[in-house]
């Protein structure tokens, strides 16, 4: 099953965003069935969460943020998704590839009024795999405002110093043991700068959003910053991750979270590897001649 359009055309000048800053907002790129079959998705995933689903944070009030990872193989609403829907072509023609391969799902999920932000971090970090050709498209199921939503610092996935990463797996009020924990301490150059403290001076970009649009984001790229939101609003977000020409399997001695090296390697991936198999398929093409 090929996968669809996208229904209206991805201009120059956003691609031209994308390369520059690390990230774009592109609105209307998702029709509503797709967002419904998202939430419904979601909602049968939120049922039979995966073994590595977490609660990042539980408030006294009983507010969660909950994640999980790569669920789509026991969700069929997200195969749909990732198989046939815009979401590969517009990774693809952000990230000017040939081809591209799906990595991985996460979903994050706030219950209305929770003050938890998300951490500031690169993604790419954290991965199984190694590339400047990679990205995220980060799609609201439910409208966000601006304050409330991601936030991004522009041009940082261009910058070359290795940061001291958050470690998500100290995220974990409900002390789940198998919890995979993040140490970059050992390759750490620096910390990472107190961007919250002073958003301005770093740029930082957000938007208000309708389901039906994206943010795509390079995972190189520092982001983090907001999520906290106001009593009686919730978020629903499906994030789908994309690889594109320059991505291989990378086995890191430090930091993999999550680690999705074992799972790799009984598909037959090794380090150093092309993605593929049925775990990270090739979703989608060019029909531009390759250079
Ligand atoms: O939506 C969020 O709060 C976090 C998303 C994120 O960090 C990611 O998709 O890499």
């Amino acid at each position: 099953m090929a996968t669809q359009a996208p229904p209206r055309r991805i201009s120059s000048e956003e691609v031209e965003a994308f390369d520059r800053d690390g990230v774009v907002m592109l609105p209307g790129l998702f029709e509503r069935r797709w967002i419904d079959l998202l939430a419904a998705g979601l909602d049968a995933h939120l049922a039979a969460p995966t073994s590595r689903a977490r609660i990042w944070d539980r408030d006294d009030a009983g507010r969660t943020t909950f994640w999980d990872s790569m669920a789509w193989h026991g969700v069929p609403e997200y195969q749909r998704f990732v198989m046939e829907s815009p979401a590969a072509e517009i990774a693809g023609r952000m990230l000017g590839a040939s081809r591209v391969h799906f990595y991985f799902d996460a979903v994050f999920v706030r219950s209305a009024g929770t003050a938890f932000e998300t951490p500031w971090h690169q993604d790419e970090p954290y991965w199984s795999v190694s590339g400047h050709d990679t990205c995220t498209v980060w799609m609201p199921l439910v409208p966000v405002r601006a304050e409330n939503a991601l936030a991004f610092v522009p041009g940082s996935h261009r910058g070359s110093t290795v940061f001291d990463q958050y470690d998500f797996g100290s995220l974990n009020p409900d002390g789940k043991t198998d919890v995979d924990r993040s140490d970059f301490s050992a390759i750490a150059e620096a910390d990472i700068p107190d961007i919250s403290a002073d958003p301005a001076a770093f740029g930082v970009v957000s938007w208000d959003m309708q389901p039906g649009d994206c943010v795509v984001f390079n995972s190189r790229i520092l982001h983090g910053g907001s999520g906290r939101l106001p009593e009686g609003v919730d978020l629903r977000v499906f994030t789908s991750k994309w690889l594109g020409d320059d991505v291989r399997i990378a086995f890191r001695d430090v930091g993999m979270d999550p680690d999705f090296s074992t799972i790799m390697r009984d598909h037959g991936l090794d380090h150093g590897d092309r993605p593929g198999t049925d775990l990270l398929p090739e979703v989608w093409r060019s029909a531009a001649p390759s250079t």
